[in-house]
């Protein structure tokens, strides 16, 4: 991704980079120390709509990792201001800024396609149903970048088995809201950048979607979803490149056939339907070798590191795979 963007990032260096995005963290630090700007984005939509029937439901109740204690985790300003949100503009700053108007309540998802009577829940139908649990789980990200991330949610599992899929249902396509009213990217030549066919849309084999490492993500750091991070409900694949997980879902369709997804349609020779994270696989115009991994808002929270074969889930999801050739399915 990142056609335009990642030249320069390419010829500027990774430390100018960071420090362009991170140049006026110390500020903003120190009042996130006083309580003074720990929620950011999670006071817009439906966490501060006082109509909102998700509010009722508030505070997200939910059991807390056990392993969140020891993992050394991205800070909570990183996670939600260095976003890849492309409805929002293609800068990681500006999904934060821009995405703070995103109307997230009311809002249903429609499930359809192989099952037996398609469904719409309504978010808070979710929410009601389906217990909440923490997961701290690594995401990286196609452009070598990575985070270490506390999500809120329930898996994608438990949500299909209440629709029974049926026996033709082979794969899970999705789909992000589209409403270029208000999502400025989806507006044709706003963004000058329109090498995506709107609504974004991913796609998963059943047996990935059914894996109880898949999330639905509605929560981070303890909060709702902010706008930005793919509010209310996002798609979380922790062992595959960050654009598999879909952000504002409002359809997600059982499907016989693969689906055709954002990312792969623009460009099929550089993202996969598969795009499992692999170094040995890289990228046409990079390598996947090794990948920044941003802790912080402090420019030395970032360090380079080697990247594992399936994001270092191998022992979980290899035998997904097994018989296949990943550089061919990359
Ligand atoms: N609808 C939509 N979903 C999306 C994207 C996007 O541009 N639009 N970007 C993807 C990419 S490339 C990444 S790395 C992750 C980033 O998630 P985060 O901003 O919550 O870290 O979201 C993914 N989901
Ligand atoms: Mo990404």
């Amino acid at each position: 991704m990142a056609h335009r963007f990642y030249s320069s990032a390419n010829t500027s260096g990774p430390i100018t980079d960071e420090s362009l995005f991170w140049g006026r963290r110390q500020f903003i630090q120190s009042a996130a120390v006083l309580g003074l700007a720990s929620s950011g984005g999670a006071q817009a939509g439906w966490f501060s709509d006082p109509e909102s029937p998700q509010r009722l439901l508030r505070p997200l109740s939910y059991k807390a990792s056990a392993d969140r204690a020891a993992a050394r985790m991205t800070d909570e300003y990183g996670v939600t201001h260095y976003n890849n949100f492309y409805e929002f503009g293609l800068d990681k700053e500006a999904p934060a800024k821009s995405a703070q108007e995103l109307r997230t309540s009311p809002w249903s998802v429609i499930v359809e396609g192989e099952l037996d009577k398609p469904q719409t829940f309504g978010l808070e139908d979710l929410l009601r149903a389906l217990p909440l649990e923490e997961r701290v789980y690594r995401l990286r990200c196609v452009e070598a970048w990575s985070m270490v991330v506390p999500w809120i949610g329930f898996p994608l599992a438990s949500l299909l088995k209440k629709v029974a899929p049926n026996s033709r249902a082979k794969f899970v396509a999705f789909e992000t809201l589209h409403d270029p009213k208000q999502m400025p990217g989806q507006r044709p030549g706003v963004l000058g950048y329109s090498s995506l066919d709107w609504p974004y849309r991913e796609g998963l084999r059943i047996d990935e979607a059914m894996h109880p490492l898949t999330l639905i993500a509605v929560g981070v750091y303890g909060k709702e979803l902010p706008p930005q991070n793919g509010a209310p409900l996002r798609l979380v694949v922790p062992w595959k490149y960050g654009f598999k997980s879909i952000k504002s879902i409002v359809r997600i369709r059982l499907a016989e056939k693969q689906p055709p997804t954002s990312w792969n349609l623009s460009a099929p020779s550089e993202y996969g339907f598969y795009a499992n994270v692999n170094p040995a696989v890289d990228h046409p115009r990079w390598s996947q070798g090794k990948e920044r991994r941003i802790y912080s808002s402090s420019l030395t929270g970032v360090e380079r590191i080697v990247t594992r074969p399936f994001n270092g889930y191998g022992e979980q999801v290899a035998s997904l795979y097994s018989g296949m050739d990943l550089k061919r399915y990359f």
